[in-house]
């Protein structure tokens, strides 16, 4: 039998690679439409994405690159809440990137089906929130905090420290009730993590794939990306599906990306040479 990722009613094939759409719900800095022109636009880019190919949606209301602020918990709930709601029956399971339990419950409620927590769950109260969802779960690994992540990152030998890490949360997860077919771990990349950090995680990205639980990688327009080619956030997209690419190869069976339709294009040529379908 080939795994399956358990989400809600939803059950994903873990046989090729899935494509993960990242739809932010941040206010639009270009427009005084407010918070129901925000909502609306996150909606429409969410459908968009779909229509693309994306087989799941991440929607998170609350920035996590280096130097962002928290979002106050009623703020993140205005935000997520009627995006949810709206995408909820889009035909893909939808994600909820928040590290508030509130957030979790609610968001579950108004129709998300897995719980993307850059923290894994390590907030008090936040394993019970997830496993009572009954919603699938992203442990993702991070040093610090995002406000100040980046200001020094340090690790002895970082694939081990990060894989022990996500050793330790996810026997935390099972513990507090959630099933191994609903859970999914990340090494974060960029999250209190220098380049060279982040590329010996990706090159040994197969050492994460025996913790019981599949493999998410986010490398979409991160600064990595940057440091290596010399540009700037815009002009990452081709960079991002190569590292995509990069990623799956070495094992990573969710890939968050903004580009999903060039990403499930790459996928499909790799997929093809492999003989996957
Ligand atoms: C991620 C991720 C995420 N990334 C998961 N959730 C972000 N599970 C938000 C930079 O270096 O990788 N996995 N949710 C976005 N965070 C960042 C971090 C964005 C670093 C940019 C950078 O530029």
């Amino acid at each position: 039998m080939t795994p399956q990722l358990h989400c809600g009613n939803f059950r994903l094939s873990l046989e090729r690679p899935l494509v993960m759409g990242i739809v932010n719900v941040t206010p639009d800095s270009f427009s005084d439409g407010g918070r129901y022109f925000d909502a609306a636009r996150a909606v429409a880019h969410g459908r968009q994405l779909v229509d693309e190919g994306a087989d799941l949606l991440d929607i998170g209301g609350e920035s996590s690159r280096p130097g962002a602020q928290s979002v106050p918990l009623d703020e993140e709930l205005r935000r997520v809440l009627p995006v949810i709601e709206a995408l909820a029956g889009v035909g893909v399971p939808l994600s909820v990137d928040t590290v508030k339990p509130e957030v979790m419950r609610r968001a579950v409620a108004a129709g998300a089906s897995i719980i993307n927590d850059i923290a894994a769950l390590q907030a008090p109260d936040a394993l019970e929130a997830a496993a009572s969802s009954g919603a699938a779960v992203c442990l993702m690994h991070m040093q610090g905090e995002p406000r100040t992540m980046q200001a020094d990152p340090s690790y002895g030998d970082v694939v081990a420290e990060v894989r022990d890490f996500l050793v330790r949360r996810v026997a935390a997860a099972q513990a507090a009730g959630i099933a191994a077919e609903r859970i999914v771990v990340d090494p974060g990349f960029g999250f209190g993590k220098r380049l060279e950090h982040n590329l010996a995680l990706l090159r040994h990205l197969g050492q994460f794939a025996d913790l019981g639980a599949c493999v998410l990688a986010g490398l979409s327009r991160k600064s990595m990306l940057g440091q290596i080619t010399g540009r700037k956030v815009s002009d990452r997209d081709t960079a991002s599906v190569a590292v995509a690419l990069l990623a799956a190869r070495n094992g990573a069976r969710i890939l968050r990306v903004h580009d999903v339709a060039a990403t499930q294009d790459a996928l499909a040529v790799w997929s093809a040479v492999e003989g996957l379908r």
